[in-house]
C-alpha cells in the first residue's frame, strides 16, 4: 500500500462451489426457490453459472441444522458445559439449569445483543452531533435546525442561544442517558401517560441506555437469573432502552445532522447499476459515513478523474440500512436488501463495497475475490478481513471519503465487461415517509389519519420490519404480508428491509392502490401516495413508535389501544428481537414469520405468546405463512376496533 491511512488486514479467496453439479433445469428451480425478486433471480442464476458461492449455498451445507440449537436447549455459556438438553435423565445442564433457564438467558442475550447493536450506533449519531456542535467536525453541519430546537426544548435546554451551543447541550444530554443517574429517559415521556403508567407497573421502563443491556448481560452469567419470566421482562426493559432511547436518538439526530426525510422519488433493486459509471455501494447501518461518500463523490474533481478513465460519472448506490438512511434522505439509488449484498457485487459491475457495520457478510471480501470489486471497512468495531481499511472518525469523514472514492475510480478499467451483468428495469419508488413528512402530507397534523381510521376507511395500520433470513423465500413474506393487508383497507408502514422488499415488488408507488382495499384506494388516492409507506432504516422503527405514540394522544387512548400490529416475516437479526421486543412491550402485538429459538421451553413460549399480554396489552404470534399472519393480524385490529366501539 501506498497510502499509510490504507491497510488491507489480509488478502482472501474467491470462495466456489462446484458450478459442474448444476445444470441448466437445477439453476432455473433453485433460483425459483431462493427469491421472489426478479433482478435477483437475474444474478443468483449468474453465481450457480460461475459457481460463486452465496449465503443460500452455505445455508444448504447446514442443513440438518442442530435440533437443541434450533429449540433454544443449547448452553454455551460456562466451561462446566456446553450443554444440551435431550430429555431423559439429561433435562438439566451441569449447573442445574432447566430448558426454560436457558431459553430464557439465550434469548436475553440476543436481545441484549440487539439493543446494544441500535443503541452503540444511535451513540456514535449523537456523538457527531457533538463535535459537529463545537466545531471539531467541519465537514458535517446542522441541518434541521428548528428540529434540533424542538429535540432541545424537550430536554429541557434553552434554545435562545447559539445554534451549536444547543446542539452541544442536546448531545450532551442524550449522551448522558447512555448510563444517566437520573433513572430514566426522556423521550418514553412522548407516549401518552397511561401507556407510560402501564409500563412502570411491568417493571419495564428502562432506567438508562447501557445500564439495561450491561444488567441484561449480567443475568444470564451462570447464578444470576434463575427465574426464566423475569429474565424476559429484563429483555423487554433493555429492549425498550433501544427504541425509545438507542435506536431514537439514532433517528432524531441523524434527521437533525443530515435532513428530515421528506416524499420523494427513487429507484431501486439491482438495477440501478450503471454500465458506463464508476459504481460504488454502501452498506451498513451509520449515515455518519454514507452522508462524507455522498458529499464527497458529488465533487467536481471526482467527477473529472472519473471522466478521465472513461466512465461516464460515478453511481453511488445502497444496500440494506444505510442505503435507506441515503435513499429517504437524498433518494440514492437503492440496489437491494440483505440477501442481495452478494449479488450486487456478482454483477460484476461494483468497482466498491463501502461497509461500515451490522448485517455485512464476513465473506464479502471471498466474494468480491471473484470479481474486480474492492472491498472497504471503515469501522474499528467491524474490521473484516480482506478489505482495505480506512478508519473513519468524524474528524476525518470527508478526507478518507475522498481517498477511497478515487481508488474506486482507479478499479474502474480493471472491470471485465464480458462479466458484466447488469438486469434491466429499475423499479420506480416513491420513499420519504418520517412521521414529519406525513405530517406535512396531511397538511399539518395526523387527525386526518386518525379521522379516516376512526370512520373505518382505513382499518388499522400494520408495521412491517425486519431483515431477509434464508429460511424463507427471499422477499415473499414481506410482499405477500402487505399485499394481504393492504387489501383489507390496512395501511402498512415499512422500515429495513421489508421496505426495499416491497419497493422492489413496486408496492411503494402511487399506482399500487389498485391492489389495496377500496377505502384505503380512496384515501391514498386523493393523497397520491402509495398504500405501503416507507418509513427508514431499522433504528428508524422508532420513527413508528413516534407515529404511534402521537395517534395514540390524539385519539386520547393508550398505544395498546390503537387498533394496529407489527410484523417480521423475514427476520434474522438479534436487532429485529429487540425491535419486536419493543414493540410488543409498547403495546403493539407483533407476528414473527420465523420461529425463534425457543420451542424447547413451552413455558418461554406460553409467556410469550400468551401470558405476557396481562402485563403490556401485546404479545407475540409465530406465524410462517404470510397469508395466514395478514388474517391474525387484521383479526386484532379488528378486536382492537371493537373495543373501542368503532
Ligand atoms: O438493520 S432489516 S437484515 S439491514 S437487521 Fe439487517 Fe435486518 Fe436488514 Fe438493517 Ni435491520
Amino acid at each position: 500500500m501506498t497510502d499509510e491511512r490504507v491497510t488491507e488486514i489480509i488478502s482472501v479467496e474467491c470462495l466456489r462451489v462446484p458450478a459442474e453439479e448444476l445444470t441448466p433445469e437445477k439453476i432455473k428451480k433453485k433460483t425459483e426457490e431462493r427469491t421472489m425478486d426478479e433482478s435477483s433471480k437475474q444474478v443468483l442464476k449468474k453465481t450457480m453459472e460461475e459457481g460463486v458461492e452465496t449465503a443460500w449455498d452455505r445455508f444448504e451445507k447446514q442443513q440438518p441444522m442442530c435440533k437443541f440449537c434450533s429449540t433454544g436447549v443449547s448452553c454455551q455459556r460456562c466451561a462446566m458445559g456446553p450443554c444440551r438438553l435431550m430429555g431423559g435423565d439429561r433435562v438439566r445442564g451441569v449447573c442445574g439449569a432447566d430448558a426454560d433457564l436457558i431459553v430464557a438467558r439465550n434469548l436475553l442475550d440476543q436481545i441484549a445483543t440487539g439493543a446494544a447493536s441500535h443503541s452503540d450506533h444511535g451513540r456514535e449519531v449523537v456523538d457527531t452531533l457533538l463535535k459537529t456542535s463545537r466545531g471539531e467536525a467541519p465537514s458535517y453541519s446542522i441541518t434541521d435546525v428548528p428540529k434540533l430546537k424542538r429535540l432541545a426544548k424537550e430536554y429541557g435546554i434553552d434554545i435562545e442561544r447559539p445554534v451549536g451551543k444547543v446542539g452541544e447541550d442536546l448531545a450532551e444530554a442524550m449522551l448522558e442517558e447512555f448510563g444517566t443517574l437520573k433513572g430514566e429517559l426522556q423521550m418514553p415521556k412522548r407516549a401518552p401517560e397511561e401507556s407510560v403508567k402501564i409500563w412502570k407497573e411491568a417493571n419495564i421502563l428502562p432506567r438508562s441506555i447501557d445500564r439495561e443491556i450491561v444488567e441484561s448481560m449480567h443475568r444470564v452469567h451462570m447464578g444470576v437469573g434463575a427465574e426464566f419470566s423475569d429474565m424476559l421482562v429484563q429483555g423487554m426493559r433493555a429492549s425498550m432502552g433501544d427504541g425509545w432511547g438507542g435506536s431514537m436518538m439514532g433517528t432524531e439526530i441523524s434527521d437533525v445532522l443530515f435532513g428530515t426525510p421528506t416524499i420523494r422519488r427513487s429507484k431501486v433493486n439491482l438495477g440501478v447499476l450503471k454500465h458506463d459509471h464508476v459504481n460504488i455501494s454502501l452498506h451498513g447501518h451509520n449515515p455518519v459515513l454514507s452522508e462524507m461518500v455522498v458529499k464527497a463523490a458529488g465533487l467536481p474533481e471526482m467527477q473529472e478523474k472519473a471522466k478521465g478513465l472513461g466512465a461516464k460519472g460515478i453511481n453511488l448506490v445502497g444496500l440494506c440500512c444505510t442505503g435507506n438512511e441515503l435513499l429517504m434522505r437524498k433518494g440514492i439509488h437503492q440496489a437491494g436488501n440483505h440477501m442481495d449484498q452478494e449479488l450486487v457485487i456478482t454483477t460484476g459491475a461494483l468497482e466498491m463495497m463501502i461497509v461500515d457495520y451490522q448485517c455485512i457478510f464476513p465473506t464479502l471480501t471471498n466474494t468480491a475475490a471473484c470479481f474486480h470489486t474492492k472491498v472497504v471497512s471503515t469501522s474499528p468495531k467491524s474490521k473484516i478481513p480482506g478489505s482495505l481499511y480506512f478508519e473513519i472518525t468524524p474528524e476525518n469523514a470527508l478526507e478518507q471519503s475522498k481517498h477511497m472514492i478515487k481508488m474506486a475510480i482507479e478499479n474502474y478499467p480493471n472491470r471485465e465487461p464480458k462479466r458484466v451483468l447488469i438486469p434491466d428495469h429499475p423499479m420506480d419508488a416513491m420513499v420519504g415517509f418520517s412521521v414529519e413528512a406525513i405530517r406535512d402530507a396531511l397538511g399539518g397534523s395526523l387527525k386526518p389519519l386518525l379521522d379516516v381510521v376512526l370512520s373505518g376507511k382505513v382499518r388499522g395500520c400494520a408495521a412491517i420490519v425486519g431483515c431477509n433470513n434464508p429460511h424463507i423465500k427471499h422477499d415473499f413474506g414481506h410482499i405477500t404480508l402487505a399485499k394481504e393487508l393492504i387489501k383489507r383497507d390496512i395501511l402498512v408502514v415499512e422500515t429495513g428491509c421489508a421496505s426495499i422488499a416491497c419497493a422492489k415488488a413496486g408496492l411503494m408507488l402511487p399506482e399500487s392502490i389498485k391492489d389495496a382495499g377500496k377505502g384505503l384506494k380512496e384515501v391514498c388516492g386523493s393523497l397520491k401516495i402509495p398504500p405501503v409507506l416507507h418509513m427508514g432504516s431499522c433504528v428508524d422503527c422508532s420513527r413508528i413508535l413516534n407515529l404511534v405514540a402521537e395517534l395514540a394522544r390524539l385519539a386520547g387512548v393508550r398505544i395498546d389501544q390503537l387498533p394496529v400490529a407489527g410484523a417480521a416475516p423475514e427476520w434474522y437479526s438479534p436487532k429485529a428481537v429487540a425491535i419486536a421486543s419493543y414493540y410488543v412491550g409498547s403495546g403493539v402485538s407483533v407476528c414473527l414469520g420465523i420461529m425463534p429459538k425457543i420451542t424447547g421451553s413451552p413455558n418461554v413460549v406460553r409467556f410469550l405468546t400468551q401470558d405476557v399480554e396481562a402485563a403490556v396489552n401485546a404479545k407475540f404470534w409465530v406465524e410462517p405463512d404470510p397469508r395466514k399472519a395478514a388474517a391474525l393480524m387484521s383479526d386484532h385490529i379488528e378486536m382492537k376496533r371493537k373495543d373501542l366501539n368503532l
